[in-house]
């Protein structure tokens, strides 16, 4: 798209934002400080660069076989600043434990150290990206009955424990070196596929796994820990240990004991079909410092398809706007699509967050809460619903345009290309 086109449809949107009282310029300024942070695991169908195996298991499921999958670090850190440089705004890396670049060393998870991260650290470092951390509690031996840090084996649950505990230094250790906060969410498949006698002794475990992992303290300046529940997955259906439920109770259990920066994960995909995540974010920020949320698209079920800017991603930056709250939730995508350019899979899922978080900060949200707070809803609904169409997408145009980054679906030309390039060869 040429640019005076871009300027002039830009010009216009910032008429009609003005006459609701919507200053366009402001919000961008806002927009340059919000970071989305790019899941690593698009890149390679959640595989992993460890020697053995890794991949996905414990109820995740990507599938495709689209060619030009990464075979090793350097690669997917190639496709990874690809993508970048067609994404504006700051930048921040998702990275999962199963990236760990052992270079033919024999070392179990339990036993990783930052140095298995190093080319990870050197790379962020270089190209100023921010990192942020996973335990890889699945695609592995020790996880193939879907009990980790509720397993009643006591051997396989140090194991998984030994696992975060190591999780969380590298993540300190990550964040000391960069000089920006790691968020390290903590995700486990635990569950049982039929219907469980005592679901109170795996709950049990996976509180005192938890109290054990998180006895270790680090400033939280380096890191920044998460918990993400899940309503159920694929082979565990009937039973999810790490439930919603559980881990609200969780975070309050830890802010007893004075421990006020965990955090609640919400994965778009992770309740009942027609359940909102944006309903859950006021609830969570009266009680709570900060908030991650896995940004996701589920189709019938936990799917985690390329994420687009539908209804509820929408609805979710509204709410965050509306709660005045981008500053308190971190924003991460989590999806897997094999089947599609990976590297288009994660150019349309991170534009479309971005283009959600703009279009949000764009409302004329004033109007709503007058007409609201006024009994007035018949013009609180008319104006929702006009809102929806405002020119947000002029904005997000100029926004890449001033960045420097591809505008509109122009962004296609230059995957294609790399595709033809560097994909094509591997
Ligand atoms: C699984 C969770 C989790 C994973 C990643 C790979 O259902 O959403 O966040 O997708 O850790
Ligand atoms: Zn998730």
């Amino acid at each position: 798209m040429d640019s005076k086109t871009v300027l002039k449809a830009f010009e216009a949107a910032v008429e009609t934002y003005a006459a609701y009282g919507v200053d366009v310029n402001a919000a961008l300024e806002k927009m340059k400080k919000i970071d989305v942070s790019v899941h690593c695991w698009q890149g390679d169908d959640v595989k992993g660069l460890e020697d053995s195996g890794g991949g996905t298991s414990g109820g995740i499921l990507s599938t495709g076989s689209f060619g030009g999958k990464p075979r090793n670090g350097d690669e997917l850190r190639a496709d990874i600043d690809k993508t970048m440089s067609l994404l504006p705004g700051l930048k921040r890396l998702n990275l999962h434990a199963c990236y760990a670049e052992l270079n033919g060393e024999k070392v179990d998870r339990d036993q990783y150290e930052t140095r298995h991260f190093q080319q990870w650290i050197d790379w962020a470092k270089s190209n100023d990206v921010a990192l942020d951390f996973n335990a890889t509690c699945f695609g592995h031996p020790m996880a193939a009955d879907n009990l980790t840090l509720s397993n009643p084996d006591e051997k396989i649950r140090r194991f998984w424990i030994n696992h975060v505990k190591a999780v969380r230094k590298i993540a300190a250790d990550m964040g000391k070196a960069l000089g920006k906060t790691v968020v390290n969410n903590i995700w486990v498949p635990d569950g049982m596929k039929d219907l469980t006698a005592d679901r109170l002794r795996y709950r049990t475990l996976l509180r005192d796994s938890l109290d054990d992992i998180l006895s270790v303290k680090y400033p939280t300046e380096y890191v920044v820990d998460a918990v993400e529940s899940k309503v159920f997955g694929i082979g565990v259906e009937s039973f999810t240990v790490g439930s919603h439920e559980f881990y609200m109770g969780y975070v309050a259990h830890q802010q007893l004991v004075g421990n006020m920066d965990l955090m609640q994960t919400l994965d778009m995909g992770h309740f009942h079909p027609t359940e909102s995540i944006a309903d859950k974010v006021s609830s969570l920020l009266l009680f709570n410092k900060k908030l991650l949320v896995h940004v996701s698209r589920p189709v019938r079920w936990d799917s985690d398809h390329v994420v687009i800017s539908d209804e509820s991603v929408q609805e979710l930056m509204r709410e965050i706007k509306r709660t005045d709250s981008f500053d308190r939730i971190f924003l991460a995508t989590d999806f897997f699509d094999g089947s599609i350019n990976r590297i288009a899979a994660w150019t349309v899922g991170l534009r479309a967050t971005q283009k959600a978080i703009l279009g949000a900060l764009l409302e004329p949200t004033e109007h709503l809460k007058k007409a609201e707070a006024a009994g007035d809803f018949a013009t609180r609904l008319a104006l929702m619903e006009e809102f929806r169409n405002l020119p947000a997408m002029a904005v997000y145009n100029k926004y890449c345009l001033d960045q420097g980054v591809p505008v509109g679906s122009d962004y296609l030309t230059e995957i294609y290309e790399y595709s033809e390039n560097v994909l094509a060869k591997r």
